[in-house]
């Protein structure tokens, strides 16, 4: 008789009584749970939600309007954190911070809907999420988002592909998934505690933009690519989803390192990814699942965020490779021994 799973519930409420201070992020992530079982009705509709939802739109009463999935996606959630004890809301559909309860401990940052241009192409999305405790004292609510991010209480993300699951870490909790029963709308858990591999042959990065990557990064691909004939004498797979949710799903479940580096297009010099609300939430469940996050030399969890809307070049998964970048990064004898197989032509067979 297969193990009946832990409900949703179940977990936070042993959470909660083994340290009450976790209460409040508790009640934030049962607010997540239940706009993600929401949301799931919407992201499973795909295109169809465009047409359905223009004619919701037109009957309904309101008069709204027919919203992009990721605006009503950013509503659905900070209509649900107003019903939780959440201070403040920064989110990647707002310029600017939205107080919602001052009297509230909580500080929320959020992605509402990351990997949104994958809609169409049936691809898994997400919602990210990081919470934060308010300042005692905060010169101004931006001051609650600018904390680093080993100062999460709690953190994850919500993934809609074939399953709905959300992935999180809790107080110093390990990183936990719970998948939704669509049948029963409820979150049971899936896996518990996953640890990732220290060792992997499998990158994900987007390849296209080779030639705008800096040295260290070029090298470490180069030889990725090199295999059993390069310096890392293994050979390699790739893959790349364009959505940050499902490429950590993939290396939380089975290894890998994940590379977005800053580059030299315009814009791209910290990288295409966000501090707040994408780099600190999966460094800190890559973390507590064994794995490491770096910017490529600097711990992710460490960084103090300069603004709210900050981006930040991005490695994760397993600890040996994301290691290794940093080595690239940091030793210059090694790296120089790189370029040698960073040339195009030079060493290649
Ligand atoms: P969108 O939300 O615009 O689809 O971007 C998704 C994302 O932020 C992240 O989920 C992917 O890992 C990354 O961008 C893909 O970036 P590229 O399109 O430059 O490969």
């Amino acid at each position: 008789m297969p193990q009946i799973a832990g409900t949703f519930d179940a977990y936070l409420n042993q959470a909660v009584a083994l340290d009450a201070r976790l209460g409040a992020a508790a009640r934030v992530l049962l607010a997540v749970a239940a706009a993600a079982v929401e949301m799931t009705g919407l992201v499973d509709l795909g295109r169809l939600y465009g047409q359905l939802g223009a004619s919701l739109a037109s009957t309904n009463t309101d008069g709204d309007v027919q919203k992009e999935l990721d605006v009503l996606a950013n509503d659905m959630f900070v209509g649900a954190f107003r019903q939780a004890p959440v201070a403040a809301v920064v989110s990647e559909e707002m310029s600017e911070p939205l107080v919602l309860d001052s009297a509230a401990q909580l500080a929320v940052a959020i992605d509402p809907l990351d990997g949104s241009s994958n809609i169409d192409s049936n691809v898994s999305i997400g919602t990210i999420f990081s919470i934060l405790p308010v300042l005692a004292k905060a010169n101004g609510t931006e001051a609650h988002f600018l904390q680093p991010g080993r100062m999460q209480i709690a953190a994850g993300f919500v993934i809609y592909g074939p399953q709905t699951s959300i992935v999180f870490a809790l107080g110093n909790g390990q990183t936990q998934i719970f998948t939704l029963d669509r049948r029963a709308g409820r979150f049971y858990q899936a896996v518990s505690a996953p640890v990732i591999d220290r060792e992997s042959a499998e990158y994900a990065i987007n390849a296209s933009n080779y030639r705008h990557w800096e040295a260290p990064v070029r090298a470490f691909i180069d030889d990725c690519e090199q295999g059993t004939e390069g310096p890392l004498k293994r050979d390699h797979t790739m893959r790349w989803t364009g959505s940050l949710v499902a490429d950590t799903y993939r290396i939380l479940l089975r290894g890998g390192i994940f590379l977005y580096p800053g580059d030299q297009r315009a814009g791209y010099n910290h990288g295409r990814l966000r501090l707040l609300y994408e780099a600190n939430p999966i460094a800190l469940i890559v973390e507590r699942a064994a794995g490491i996050a770096t910017d490529g030399l600097h711990p992710i969890l460490d960084i103090v965020p300069s603004a709210i809307h900050a981006r930040v070049p991005l490695v994760f998964g397993s600890a040996a490779p994301v290691g290794l970048v940093a080595r690239y990064h940091s030793d210059p004898q090694f790296s120089a021994r790189a370029p040698l197989f960073g040339k195009r032509g030079l060493m290649r067979l």
